[in-house]
């Protein structure tokens, strides 16, 4: 712990201090105060010697016993990242006092007071600048800079850090309520069982320490590396921000770049990327607490393909156990378990079961003896197995800190795989027990670093999820879906996490988005809300809405809490369960899109508006604006404007790319200018959802849809006009299962086009190698301008296109299909609410596989 000194130094006002010396060692400057040491260390993610972030770690001189051990950034990742080669640090005295040292680093200085200690990052602008030094730094400007610089440890034992605030917004820190921008707010990371949460509750069932604060000249990330307890002040009863670790040193990554996609990239390149998931469990998932009995599940199964409604993956809660002990089948109400999972599996029904992380105490208990003689239990400190009570009455707890207790949990995980089971969903794993909090002394293994639930807490979550998924996919041998409640950062290398007990309200359908956006703006990006809202009933109309902008997220599951009403998409009445099906339908038809998406790791795959606010001053305007703080955009180029239920019109806002300049409405292919904000009609049947100018969405359309297998002979790539030059579109494919190694067949489309004067080019970059499934690739351009359509293809490429009745047929292949494709909503649901639509002409061709390059002129 910090000296008694540092504690006085707090009340004696006198906790300014002076630099002893400060040296450089290769990209590290370390500063030595009487109290404390400080280690800045320039990091580069890649070898193109720029500097990415800058670790600050801060010990206390008097104790040299501080270790530092994280579940995220490990030390062998950190110590590949040191190897990253990096311009000299060039050192100068100047600044605003005569004993300031400023230190260059790439594009930015380190400012150092030492009389008293005091520190600022500055960014360089080297647009206006000179090679000469002073030049640089007058041509700087502050990014981060202390407040009161001290790191102190006052009487709860946090060790804090606080900076001057110059920002209008902070966003990030992962699963939190209340709004996207958090100033003025303050914030805990203490991962937390809260059934039916408030709407602004904090802290919920995941820890991610990272935000990005800035305005609309410079932007930063802090990633603060402890899973410790730790708290977030942006501006709350006081005039500065801070963070604050109960930890005896801190260490946190300032983060550079200059938009927040930049940072976000990079806090992503930093903890890790979600991997590809296994295609069938990004389709619908059913769930309940509980389905009951295996006459239950293939009931429901069954209903689903009656009711012509698609889904993947049907969850087993608590119930499916012998009296809720993990690593059991009840025998009475399940008594065939493995044949009940292969003939759902036939029809493309994966089961999911729930792991609770409590093992009953209990004699003769295989799993229970089992983790007792290896001493695999969290532990009070005088050796006793720590007991709490839970779903299957007084448990004990394994060590997922752990790597024996990770081992045994992982090899355990046999049960489930030995039944055919590919999807575990990890609950309870803050860890959640009935009562009050697990008690501050329990004792974690931590890697050999034993210490106590202050600092443990946060990290259990995430270390059970990572032996689930390790041991799973090890027995299998292929992708496995796992899903997690408590979590901390990194945790989407292990799980897909969904946000909890929320409510069947407006209100938490509204959070949830935002949310979900904000959970993958930290690097999460395989998240989800129980569809329908959890605890009580939903109505109707709630109930629909939520299932259709829940298609546009990537985990996509209805969860019902206990003694509910029935909850599955066709309890809604005939109307409702019209339109769940047509967007639970839209969503496999686009799940090349979704895939794709799912499939890169640049960029958060749900973005909030916040993510657009630097691309321009109206966009700046809007972001941040409590009416569109729900909105999101799926991968590149979908739009989604949450609605509330009841809603019959809503004001959307649609960002200004830098690529195009507006949007179309999915359904009618009316445009929209972006830089606006728009009044949409936004019935039941009609979700606002927009696509820019420019993209390209690939859409499968299987003649029957029943799950992520159902075949289709077509592959359409709606390509969206752009009068202003660009598109891109990506398709990745691969079998959706094999472990995404180098060597597995996979393929990638990637198309790009450009519109120059009259003439519009597509390139078509295909991988070699891999057969896509498809007969018929389409193309389908939407939003050319009417009467100027025509096709003149002078160009000696290998394909030429005529115009025939309105449509670009493809003169070396002919077009089969007389319908249309788009995306407009079956004609009897339009009726419903007598929503127009705005005839466009489609134009369609045709070729059996694209070639590198197509071309057609707009007269
Ligand atoms: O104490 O397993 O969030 O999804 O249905 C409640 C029963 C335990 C909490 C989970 C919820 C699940 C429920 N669980």
């Amino acid at each position: 712990m910090f000296s008694a000194m540092i504690i006085n130094g707090l009340f004696n006002q006198t906790i300014a201090q002076n630099v002893k010396s400060q040296i450089i060692n290769g990209n590290q400057i370390e500063v030595t105060t009487p109290e404390f040491q400080l280690i800045i260390q320039a990091i580069s993610l890649n070898q193109n010697a720029q500097v990415d972030m800058l670790e600050f770690t801060y010990l206390p001189s008097k104790n040299k016993t501080s270790w530092h051990h994280s579940y995220t950034v490990s030390s062998d990742q950190r110590a590949e990242l040191l190897k990253n080669k990096l311009p000299a640090i060039q050192v100068k005295k100047g600044g605003n006092t005569p004993t300031t040292e400023l230190y260059f680093l790439d594009k930015y200085i380190i400012e150092l007071e030492t009389n008293p200690f005091h520190l600022a990052v500055r960014e360089i602008d080297f647009k206006n600048s000179t090679k000469d030094l002073n030049n640089q730094y007058a041509n700087s400007s502050v990014i981060l800079r202390d407040n009161i610089s001290l790191p102190w440890v006052n009487e709860d034992h946090k060790i804090s850090k606080n900076f001057e605030i110059q920002e209008d917004y902070f966003i990030g820190l992962g699963e939190k309520t209340g709004p996207v921008n958090k100033k003025g707010n303050a914030y805990t990371m203490w991962n937390s069982d809260v059934p039916a949460y408030g709407l602004d509750q904090d802290p919920l069932y995941v820890s991610i320490p990272f935000y990005i604060g800035g305005n609309n000249a410079f932007n930063y990330g802090v990633y603060v590396d402890h899973s410790s307890k730790s708290y977030f002040n942006f501006g709350a009863a006081c005039d500065y921000s801070s963070i604050s670790v109960e930890d005896d040193h801190l260490r946190y990554y300032v983060i550079l770049g200059h938009s927040i996609s930049d940072i976000s990239s990079k806090y992503r390149a930093l903890t890790g990327y979600t991997p590809l998931p296994p295609k069938w469990s990004l389709g619908f998932h059913q769930s309940r607490w509980s389905y009951k009995t295996q006459d239950e599940v293939l009931t429901l199964a069954a209903e689903f393909k009656k009711k012509n409604m698609p889904i993947d993956a049907i969850h087993l809660d608590i119930h499916y156990m012998d009296a809720c002990k993990v690593f059991t089948f009840n025998q009475n109400a399940f008594p065939n378990p493995k044949l009940m999972i292969e003939s759902l599996k036939k029809n493309g029904v994966n089961i999911i079961t729930i792991l609770d992380p409590g093992i009953k105490v209990e004699k003769g208990y295989p799993a229970y003896e089992n983790a007792l003689k290896q001493d695999l239990y969290l532990k009070y400190p005088n050796g006793k197995n720590y007991e709490a009570g839970v779903w299957p009455g007084l448990c004990n707890f394994p060590d997922f800190t752990n790597p024996k207790a990770r081992n045994w949990w992982s090899n355990s995980v046999k049960f489930y795989t030995d039944l055919g089971i590919s999807g575990l969903w990890n609950d309870m794993n803050e860890p959640a027990a009935w009562g009050k909090e697990v008690p501050s002394y329990i004792r974690f293994n931590r890697e050999g670093h034993l210490s106590n639930l202050t600092q443990n807490r946060n990290i259990y979550g995430m270390q059970m999820a990572r032996a689930t998924r390790e041991g799973a996919e090890k027995l299998l041998n292929k992708r496995v879906f796992t899903l997690t409640r408590a979590g901390f950062a990194g945790i989407q290398k292990y799980a897909a996490v969904w946000t909890g007990d929320n409510v069947a309200t407006d209100d938490h359908m509204m959070l949830s988005f935002k949310m979900l956006a904000n959970m993958s703006l930290c690097g999460v990006d395989f998240v989800g809300a129980d569809v329908g809202g959890f605890m009580n009933p939903a109505t109707p109309e709630l109930f629909t809405r939520w299932m259709s902008i829940a298609a546009f997220t990537p985990f996509y599951r209805a969860h019902k809490m206990i003694d509910m009403p029935t909850s599955e998409p066709w309890c809604y009445g005939d109307i409702n369960t019209e339109i769940n099906r047509y967007y639970m339908q839209l969503r496999y038809r686009l799940m090349p899109y979704i895939y794709s998406a799912m499939q890169q790791n640049e960029s958060p795959v749900l973005k909030s508006m916040a993510y657009y606010s630097n691309l321009s001053p109206f966009n700046y305007s809007q972001a941040f604006s409590d009416k569109f703080e729900s909105q999101f955009v799926l991968g590149n180029g979908l739009l989604i404007a949450p609605v509330r239920s009841t809603a019959k019109s809503t004001e959307v806002f649609l960002p200004t790319l830098p690529s195009s300049n507006h949007w179309y409405s999915i359904y009618s292919d009316q445009k929209l200018s972006s830089n606006k904000t728009h009044f949409v009609n936004a019935g039941m049947v009609q979700l606002p959802i927009y696509v820019h100018a420019g993209a390209i969405l690939p859409e499968i359309v299987p003649q029957k849809i029943e799950n992520t297998q159902s075949k289709s002979d077509t592959i359409n790539f709606h390509i969206y006009y752009n009068n202003v030059g660009l598109y891109e579109g990506y398709l990745y494919e691969d079998d959706g299962i094999s472990l995404n190694h180098k060597d597995i067949p996979k393929g990638q489309i990637r198309i790009f086009g450009n519109a120059k004067d009259q003439d519009i080019t597509f390139k078509i970059e295909k991988s070699n190698g891999f057969e896509f499934p498809y007969k018929t690739i389409q193309f389908v351009v939407h939003g050319l301008p009417e009467s100027k359509a025509s096709n003149i293809d002078d160009s000696p490429k290998p394909h030429i296109f005529e115009v025939k009745n309105e449509v670009f047929v493809a003169n070396s292949a002919k077009v089969t299909e007389t319908n249309i494709p788009h995306f407009a909503i079956k004609q009897d649901l339009y009726k419903i609410e007598r929503v127009t639509k705005t005839e466009q002409p489609i134009y369609k061709f045709c070729v059996s596989m694209p070639s590198e390059t197509f071309h057609f002129k707009i007269k």
